[in-house]
């Protein structure tokens, strides 16, 4: 089998950070081509600039590194793409396109496109909620994901495109901070608790989302694209679990490691984007067709959080 050579969009993201480093660890430093707006991660590796709408720029790329495989992380979050919602659309549905396209005109081996919980919406079975439901999402951002997973889908049928998807839940890792998304929460308080053991949330108490630690997101992805294409029945985005939990219960969790850390709740929009999604997924679709299994709940990622934050600082 020939090495790939990767290319990674939104490569400077919360996620973008911590899958390059595991691409480049898996596959070499040199076969990972990371490319973002943001230039912060320049110095860690093979770094273009590269807005995501300039699908010029991106085919010179393309050429210029002989890519084979993309990653296509860029996209802006659910709480951030209500601030500016036709800009979101622009550049999390436009940008897919493009992407696309230059697939299947570079006769790209493989494409990955992370989808979202937030393609889950007030019409949803929220809890264990199935593959196959309606899908009337509430945000912006889960209207681009839901109409990117069709385009994906579509893509595959026309194209032949072997395109490989996951509807993330919260992503919580203790080396990158999100931006802009509803389940930030699930990674600030674990700051605060260190920092000043006390932490503001803007989500209810018991507002219940499925969640899942950076090593389990990052082990899923990996395997995902390299399991067998036969293997891979869904081109739309495959649910996905690793925990389900509200901020009293992640509270709970750290206070058994931080005693006198207290939370306050002072819900704000983010409260309604929240209540639309699911509190928990059913997986077995990920874990028949690619073995999917997690790893890590509640309270070991809360010892591991902990323990690498602390060791950081
Ligand atoms: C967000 O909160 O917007 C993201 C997501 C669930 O896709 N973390």
């Amino acid at each position: 089998m020939t090495q790939p050579r990767i290319l990674i969009t939104g490569a400077a993201g919360q996620l973008g950070r911590v899958l390059t480093e595991a691409l480049r660890l898996k596959y070499g430093a040199d076969s990972v081509l990371a490319t973002d707006i943001n230039s912060a991660i320049e110095d860690l590796g093979l770094f273009e600039y590269l807005d995501i709408l300039n699908t010029e720029r991106l085919q010179s790329l393309i050429e210029k590194y002989q890519i084979t495989e993309i990653y296509h992380l860029a996209a802006i979050l659910s709480a951030n793409g209500e601030r500016n919602p036709s800009f979101t659309w622009n550049i999390n549905l436009n940008g897919l396109l493009g992407v696309l396209k230059l697939a299947v005109k570079n006769k790209i081996d493989k494409l990955f496109f992370p989808s979202t919980i937030a393609v889950f919406g007030n019409t949803t079975p929220q809890i264990n909620t199935p593959q196959d439901v309606p899908l009337l999402p509430e945000t912006v951002y889960g209207m681009s994901k839901t109409s990117g997973e069709l385009w994906c889908n579509y893509f595959h049928k026309k194209h032949g495109l072997d395109i490989r998807s996951i509807r993330y839940p919260g992503v919580i890792g203790w080396q990158s901070i999100p931006e802009g998304g509803t389940t930030d929460y699930a990674v600030e308080i674990y700051h605060a608790a260190l920092k000043q053991k006390h932490y503001e949330c803007f989500l209810e108490a018991d507002t219940r989302l499925p969640m899942i630690y950076m090593p389990d997101v990052i082990n899923g992805t990996i395997n995902l694209m390299a399991a067998p294409k036969e293997s891979i029945k869904l081109r739309y985005g495959y649910n996905l679990s690793g925990m389900s939990f509200t901020p009293k219960e992640i509270a709970a969790s750290i206070q058994k490691h931080i005693p006198d850390f207290t939370i306050e709740y002072k819900p704000d929009f983010r409260q309604a984007i929240a209540a639309s999604w699911s509190e928990s997924i059913d997986d077995s679709k990920a874990r028949n067709d690619w073995n999917w299994s997690p790893q890590y709940n509640l309270d070991t990622m809360t010892k591991d959080m902990l323990s690498k934050l602390s060791s950081k600082n």
